[in-house]
Parts: structure tokens; sequence; C-alpha cells
């Protein structure tokens, strides 16, 4: 794109953002708590899934003002999020759920209603609001944090982590082999071993239910900067990094790269702009996994949470320092419970984030908690047990087994350990359900989700 139209369109953002016509919605999670999903979903239903039937509770539908939504043309260097390739998955026989995300990616949509009063409703035919989303892979998120602290101080929160119960036998033979190490030699080789051998831990944590917090994510998930030295990047032992020693120095330097070059700019193009959060929360999966999970999941989204900026977004603000004025807590994959279950999900989700609730700066922002399903892989239902109804759940395994069952209780308050070892939670995965292209995706309270995320800006 040549200089002159970027000033155009960035001219055009800007003035689009002035006139509150311009909206960009960050959805934030770690990996796999279901981001992709849930654009797929939202943009399916904006742009296919737009009858009252379908989305009751969404106000601009419902009063038959919603005139549709299509797919905005955006930048060729821009990667666009893979709308058709996931749907295809969805619409494949068996369905298949759209692959975990490896880049970043964009997604430009322009949303055509008619105002409901006001000025605009008399002058103009229709108004439009453009949104913009942005997907990216979930271990990426976690990197933010580690901009708040220096390498020493991220040594020792490495290994505080490495320590909990559910790492620390996967931690012990990099740790012994850092013990033995020559902190003298800063070389390539020994550098890329060590970095080898912690990248291999990491992916270990990654496959462990529970342990979420796995810095730095781009050795996950490099992306393009596969091969790149500030990826030589690793945890001294503690003692090791409070030392002046060629390792430390060369490894702290890898460290300040890393935030500078890679976390700062990732920061600055996807997340300092943002007009709305999604922030999605997969607690059942948590429960599954058991205490050190859920303490864990806990701890990742207060660090996470520290990096955003919330508060009302008055005419300067947006132009110049757009705020967050709007969050969702969205508790994902509500599905995999009965609806009279959805309650104590939700409810569940606020103790999660009471800490970072708590904080003054979301006092600021609009924020609601809710349990919803992006793409509803089950049916619920009731069985007869002794003669009595009993909610239960069909649909279909991940090995695609039929399923009819009742998947247990959702603690209301987060559960401490005790209960963890009196029981095992075992909320079951689903294939999706069968679908077909142009159809409206099966979902629970994305209406909901419309509504307030986007509700005021379509009136
Ligand atoms: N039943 C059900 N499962 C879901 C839903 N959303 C996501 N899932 C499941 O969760 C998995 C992960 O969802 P994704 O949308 O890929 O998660 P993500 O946050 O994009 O993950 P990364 O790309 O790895 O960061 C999916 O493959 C599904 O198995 C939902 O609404 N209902
Ligand atoms: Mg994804």
């Amino acid at each position: 794109m040549s200089f002159f139209s970027k000033v155009q369109q960035q001219g055009r953002e800007l003035t689009g953002r002035a006139f509150n016509r311009h909206l960009r919605l960050g959805v934030t999670g770690l990996s796999g708590s279901g981001k992709t999903a849930f654009i797929t979903s939202l943009v399916q239903q904006l742009t296919q899934g737009d009858n009252a039937a379908n989305l009751p509770f969404f106000s601009v539908v419902r009063e038959q003002r919603y005139l549709g939504g299509r797919l905005a043309e955006q930048r060729l260097a821009v990667p666009r999020f893979p709308l058709e390739q996931n749907l295809q998955c969805l619409a494949q026989q068996p369905p298949v759920w759209p692959p975990s995300t490896r880049l970043w990616c964009q997604l430009n949509l322009q949303l055509r209603y008619k105002a409901s009063a006001g000025l605009r409703a008399q002058l103009q035919t229709h108004s439009e609001l453009a949104l913009q989303i942005v997907d990216y892979p979930g271990e990426w998120l976690l990197d933010l944090p580690m901009l708040d602290i220096s390498y020493a101080n991220w040594c020792e929160f490495s290994w505080q982590l490495f320590a909990k119960d559910h790492r620390q036998a996967k931690a012990e033979a990099f740790k012994q082999q850092l013990a033995a190490v020559n902190l003298h030699d800063d070389s390539e080789l020994a550098l890329q071993q060590l970095t080898d051998a912690y990248k291999q831990l990491l992916s270990q944590f990654h496959q462990t239910a529970g342990a979420y917090l796995n810095q730095p994510g781009r050795l996950l998930v490099p992306g393009e900067l596969a091969g790149a030295p500030m990826l030589q990047l690793f945890p001294l032992l503690p003692e090791q990094a409070a030392q002046d020693t060629a390792l430390s120095r060369k490894l702290a330097q890898h460290y300040q790269s890393y935030c500078q070059h890679v976390i700062k700019p990732f920061y600055q193009q996807h997340f300092a702009a943002l007009d709305r959060q999604v922030i999605l929360v997969d607690c059942l999966s948590a429960l599954n996994a058991g205490y050190a999970a859920m303490t864990e999941l806990q701890q990742a989204l207060r660090l996470i949470l520290q990096s955003f900026h919330y508060g009302p977004s008055g005419l300067l603000n947006r132009l110049f320092k757009p705020r967050i004025d709007k969050v969702l807590f969205a508790a994902s994959k509500a599905d995999h419970v009965t609806p009279e279950q959805h309650k104590a999900l939700t409810l569940l989700l606020q103790q999660l984030l009471q800490q970072p609730l708590k904080h003054s700066q979301y006092q600021a922002a609009t924020t609601e908690a809710m349990a919803i399903a992006a793409i509803r892989a089950s049916s619920s239902g009731f069985v007869q047990v002794e003669g009595l109804p009993q909610p239960c759940l069909s649909g279909t395994d991940v090995e695609g087994k039929a399923m009819t069952y009742f998947p247990g209780e959702v603690p209301a308050t987060l559960p401490d350990a005790s209960l963890f070892s009196r029981h095992q939670f075992s909320f079951a995965n689903f294939r999706p359900l069968p679908w077909q292209e142009h159809q409206p995706l099966p979902h629970v309270r994305m209406d909901h989700v419309l509504q307030f995320l986007l509700g005021d800006k379509l009136r």
C-alpha cells in the first residue's frame, strides 16, 4: 500500500473513531479458551444468522433495523482471519473444530443498520459501523506480564511457578541441567542447547492440564520469529541470574530484546487501541484439571488483565487514547453443562476474576459476566429417573460416540483444595453438531453477547 493510501486509511479510521462508527473488538483468552470459535461464530451470526429467531436478544435484529453485515476489504499485507476455512471445518462430515491459531490475523466487518431515532434516523437511509477483530495464538498473550519485570525477576517468578505440585517433577531434569552449567560460557552452541531443553520443558507444561503460564509464548509458537537469536531465552536459576556472568548478561540482553522488539510491538499493534473486550475463560477445563489449575488460571488472568487500559471514552480519548469502555467476561463452552448450571458457572467466573475486577481501573468500564457457547455442540433436555425429570445433555464425544448424560454440577464458588481431593470433575468435550453452510450456527447466548458489545453502537 502506498504511503498516501495508508495515510488516507488511517485518516478514515480516525474519523470513524471520532464519530463512533469504528469499533475494535479485542477477544482475549488463553490458548484453548475458545477465541477462534468465538470470532467464527460472532462473524457468522452477524453476516448470516441475523434473524430474530436466532438472535432474539439483539435489539437491532429484533426491531428489524439490522440491514446486514459483510466482510470488508483489508490491506493485502494483513493476514486475514480464516473464516471460510473455519466454517468449512464445521460443515464437514463429521464436523471438526477449527484448528488452533498459529499466527495473528484480522477480520474487518461492515455492519449496516437503520438508526432508531434522532437526526441520523431522519437524514440517512442507513448507518454503518466498522468492526475490526483480531485473532492470535493464546500463548502470546502470556508474554504481556513480562514487560513489567526484569530478567532476574522473571527467573525468580518462573522457578517459583515450577515448584508447584503439577510442574515440579517435570522441571527437575532442566533444573539439574542448569545447576551443572558453566556460567561463563555464552557461546551460540551452549545457548541453543539450553534453549532446546527449555523449549522441551515448555511443551511438556503446555500439554499438562492446568499449566497455563508458559513463557515466553514465542518459544512454543514462534510465528514469523522462528530462529531469531532473541528466542534463545530461558530462566536461569534465581541464584545464577543474580550473578553478573557472561551467560546471565547474554540472557538478560535477549530478554530485553524480546520485550522491546516482540512483546511491545505486538501489544501496541493489537491491544493498545481496543474499544471493547471479551475475556473468554474456560473454567470447566480448569475444574477438570484440579486445584493447582484453578489457582494458576486465576494468577494468569490477573497478570494479563493488568496490561489493558480501561475507562470511559470521551471524544478526545477516542481519538488519541482509545480506552476499553465495555468488558464482557464470558465463561466459554457452557454447552458442556446443563442449562440450570449456567448461573453457577457465571458466579464461579466472577469469583475467579474477583481480584482483577476489584482493581479500581475496571470501575470506569461497564462489565458483565455470562456463560456462553459460541458454537453449541450439545443439546439439553430431561430424562426420567425414578419418575422425576433429570436434566441431561446429548452430543457426540470426540471419538464419535453418542452420549446422553448429566455432566455434573458446577460449584458456584471457588472450590478449595479439599473438594478436589474428594471429587473429580469431568466435563467432557464434544464434537461440533452437524451443520450446513449458510444456516445460523447453534449457540448459547451469542445474542446477549452481541447486545452487550454492539447494541448501543447500533442504535
Ligand atoms: N462445546 C464447545 N466447545 C468449544 C466451544 N468453543 C471452543 N470449543 C472447544 O475448545 C477448543 C479450542 O477452541 P479455539 O477457539 O480453537 O481456542 P483458541 O482460544 O482460539 O485457542 P488458540 O488458537 O490455541 O489460542 C475447540 O477446538 C473446541 O474443542 C464452544 O462454544 N462449545
Ligand atoms: Mg485460536
